[in-house]
């Protein structure tokens, strides 16, 4: 947590991860070569692993807003396991609890078209530890964060989904019965927490279900889901935090309290700073549910040096939880104090559940370092804190300050950076390194003498 994060790809082997399994033995015992194998086979050669085991990856900088619209072997990836095989013949989903009549149904059942009516919706899954490593390269948290995976900006994508509304299916088990308030989601998949082995399992309210904001989806952007994306079935929550939308999800149990599982419990929690990791009860953390509005710049990327005419070409996304959406997105390269709207037609389509891509030639005058920040207004006007610090929060979740990243400007439409510039070229010398020394004759020495002739004194003569 404390030291550099290594640029090996896998970041991180997750080897405890594995010897668990290992130890657990029987089928288990090959859920991290399988795993492996899947990731190899449905995901883009070009993914940042940030975690073999149990799988975490995302795509990296330049494809993540290519397009407003994620391929699936490009999607971003968020396992808390082993990514379970699963026959679809052999599979079925069972419903109980508090429904009045429980019942399973077959994978051809949730998809005959004459008992539910079917829905296609574009959304965005963002997972809440999107840009976490902002938070953990400043100040890092409890040392259980490191298999959560160091996300960058690219734990979000957008997909195109094809399903039914979790309300059809509840209303067909004969609706729910004697106070049941929330929807129990079982993933098929090991999961292992403080060594015990589980299921993966959160919950979701009622309220959120009758809205029709939850589906059951067997299709991803024209395609069937991909193992690696909960084949045959998972949930999809409209605006909700991805942990929320359980992949080979086998069972739904209504219940009257939210989910007593670890994960609803005990993880993807908001806790208050000013407290150790020993203070954190679960009761003290805000379940987080939807997320608030962010946006990140994609491209230039940190570090970057930029010759320009004096606009900055910038790319990203902006995008809003629960169901509201990024109006406008602001640009600053004076640190913040100053911001340029990116023009409304430069974002991509808006929608109630999905992210908005953009572009803009951001105007940046100064040359040297800037700092360069992205902030989104979303239809509510809400808008983000303008420091990682001021939005820190234990288990390092939620990073939705303004994004900052730090580039280095050369401005040619200034005419002495031109002509440095074909000095440099006719000569074939190379920019870079920018911190190599280099003999600059910017004045003669009888242009120096002029200028005293014609100016006053450094130092006052009385
Ligand atoms: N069964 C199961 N469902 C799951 C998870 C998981 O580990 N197991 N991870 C969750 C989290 S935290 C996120 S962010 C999303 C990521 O979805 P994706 O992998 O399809 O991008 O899946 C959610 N659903
Ligand atoms: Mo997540």
């Amino acid at each position: 947590m404390t030291g550099p994060i290594p640029s090996t790809n896998p970041v991180l082997p997750g080897e405890d991860f594995k010897e668990w399994h290992h130890a657990l033995g029987g089928e288990l015992t090959s859920v991290p070569d399988d795993s492996w194998k899947t990731v190899l086979e449905e995901k883009h050669p070009d993914m940042l692993h940030l975690l073999q085991f149990p799988y975490n990856g995302e795509p990296p900088k330049r494809l993540v807003t290519a397009k407003a619209v994620t391929s699936n072997p490009l999607h971003f990836v968020r396992n808390h396991g082993g990514i379970p095989i699963i026959e679809e013949d052999k599979w079925f989903l069972s419903l109980d609890g508090l429904v009045a009549n429980p019942r399973k149904y077959t994978s051809r059942d949730i998809k005959d078209r004459s008992k539910f009516p079917q829905m296609e919706k574009s959304v965005t899954i963002q997972c809440s530890g999107t840009r976490r490593i902002e938070q953990i390269s400043l100040y890092g948290g409890q040392q259980d964060e490191i298999p959560q995976a160091p996300w960058a900006e690219g734990a979000i994508s957008t997909a195109r989904y094809r399903g039914v509304s979790l309300k059809k299916i509840i209303k067909d088990c004969g609706g729910l019965v004697n106070g049941a308030k929330h929807l129990e989601l079982y993933g098929a998949e090991t999961y292992i927490k403080d060594l015990e082995a589980m299921n993966y399992v959160v919950s979701i309210p009622w309220t959120k279900v009758k809205a029709n904001e939850v589906m059951l989806v067997w299709e991803m952007n024209g395609q069937p889901l991909p193992k690696i994306h909960g084949f045959p079935l998972r949930v999809i929550v409209l605006g909700y935090i991805g942990a929320r939308s359980v992949k080979w999800v086998y069972r739904i149990k209504a219940i009257e309290q939210p989910s007593h599982g670890p994960i609803q419990k005990k993880e993807y929690l908001h806790f208050s700073q000013q407290v150790g990791k020993h203070n954190l009860k679960p009761t003290y953390g805000l379940q987080i549910q939807e997320m608030p509005v962010s946006s990140a710049i994609m491209s230039p990327w940190s570090k970057h040096v930029i010759i320009h005419n004096g606009r900055i070409h910038c790319k990203g996304w902006a995008y809003s939880g629960g169901g509201r959406w990024p109006e406008r997105v602001e640009l600053s390269s004076d640190s913040g104090f100053s911001w340029y709207e990116v023009p409304p037609e430069n974002l991509s389509k808006k929608g109630r559940w999905t992210w908005r891509t953009w572009e803009m030639d951001h105007p940046c005058d100064v040359e040297g370092w800037v700092e360069i920040v992205c902030r989104c207004w979303d239809n509510a006007l809400n808008t983000q804190p303008l420091t990682v610090r001021s939005a820190w929060n234990w288990g390092l979740h939620v990073t939705h300050s303004a994004h900052r990243i730090s580039v280095y400007s050369i401005n040619k439409s200034r005419a002495e950076t031109q002509r440095r510039l074909n000095f440099l070229e006719e000569r074939g010398i190379p920019l870079a390194p920018i911190t190599r020394y280099e003999i600059v004759q910017t004045q003669t020495e009888s242009e120096y003498d002029q200028y005293w002739r014609e100016h006053e004194p450094r130092d006052p003569s009385d």
